[in-house]
């Protein structure tokens, strides 16, 4: 796991641990789902993940090809997160991380997957490794399906694992579409599901993720999975992340993401009127609240928090200068009233 992931994984924990120390106001805006392709109900070879997991997360475990509703995060909190399926899927455990599982049971099977844990992170868990959705065999193996009921205003993060030995295709291909259509592509990944030139070695510590995705038409994430060169893809579990699209600051009344000197512009434009401005959290008659949210925020960008981003905040001496000399302005421009 690199200090990037870790950061990332632990942002929540980080931010907590200011608020502790009471430098920081925001609050953690991440939630987090995991899927596993591959349970036992009705189907071949699969196995759920006993919820909580070792790491304390709670799964999806789920049959491919059927519509799932009301999925859990990893807390365990119901949300409406839908997941739904296009197209034919198959789903089996036989040549995935824990090797021939034709004989014996999934429960018997299952202490033999072979991952690495730690590399793979919240997605590091044997039950969930263990079993995959895949193309179904079919001339057209492309298997698509959907996230539903996404939050607009909210980013997400997919990550995909696949593993699976003697593949036809060594590398699965996983695409993000605008619609139900799969005519335009958003966005597309791909990972090695095991290593081309020894077959036998299924893909064990490996995860390929696409971030930043906006839900795209009626709020869906159109998703697809197929191997590169249009044989079997597999995908045995996956990690979903929301996140806050970043916030603006308060007093970036421009909404150029800082708040600058031309905020004070806009500011002195609409006193005295009841404008909707940007970064505006008093609302109402625009005045003197205004004014001092714009001269409290100066010089922020969003996620420099509230005197937190040392970086970001002006030199005393320099601001205090800035001020000085806009304070001028404003009582100049009040004279009239
Ligand atoms: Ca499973
Ligand atoms: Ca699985
Ligand atoms: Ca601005």
């Amino acid at each position: 796991m690199n200090v990037i992931r870790f950061i990332k994984r632990h942002a929540c924990l980080v931010s907590a641990v200011l608020l502790l120390v009471g430098q920081a106001s925001f609050v953690c805006a991440q939630q987090e789902w995991l899927v596993d392709f591959g349970n036992n109900a009705a189907q071949y070879r699969g196995i759920p993940v006993t919820n909580p997991d070792p790491n304390g997360h709670y799964w999806n475990s789920i049959q491919p090809g059927l519509l799932v509703s009301n999925m859990v995060d990893k807390n365990n909190t119901t949300t409406t997160l839908q997941l739904g399926w296009d197209t034919p899927v198959g789903t089996d455990s036989y040549n995935g991380p824990a090797g021939d599982t034709s004989f014996g049971t999934p429960a018997d099977n299952v202490g033999f997957t072979d991952i690495d844990a730690a590399a793979l992170g919240d997605l590091g868990v044997k039950e969930a490794a263990f079993d995959f959705a895949a193309g179904p065999s079919l001339a057209d193996n492309r298997v698509r399906f959907e996230l539903q009921n996404l939050d607009p205003t909210k980013k997400y993060d997919l990550t995909f694992y696949g593993s699976h030995k003697y593949s036809l295709d060594a590398t699965t291909v996983y695409s993000v579409y605008s619609d139900s259509t799969f005519a335009t592509q958003v966005a597309s990944t791909t990972l090695q599901v095991m290593d081309p030139t020894n077959p036998v070695a299924h893909n064990r510590d490996k995860v390929a993720t696409i971030t930043g995705l906006s839900p795209q038409t009626d709020n869906i994430l159109f998703l697809q999975f197929v191997g590169m060169t249009g044989h079997e893809g597999y995908l045995n579990s996956m990690e979903i992340v929301a996140e806050a699209a970043a916030a603006g600051v308060t007093g970036d009344y421009n909404n150029n993401g800082k708040v600058d000197a031309a905020d004070y512009v806009i500011w002195r434009n609409s006193v005295g009127t009841t404008t909707v401005l940007p970064n505006d959290p008093v609302g109402g008659m625009i005045g003197d609240a205004q004014y001092n949210n714009w001269r409290s925020h100066f010089n922020q960008t969003p996620g420099a928090g509230s005197g937190l981003g040392a970086t970001a905040v002006p030199e005393p001496a320099s601001l205090s200068l800035i001020v000085f000399g806009l304070l001028g302005l404003i009582s100049s421009s009040r004279r009239p009233r």
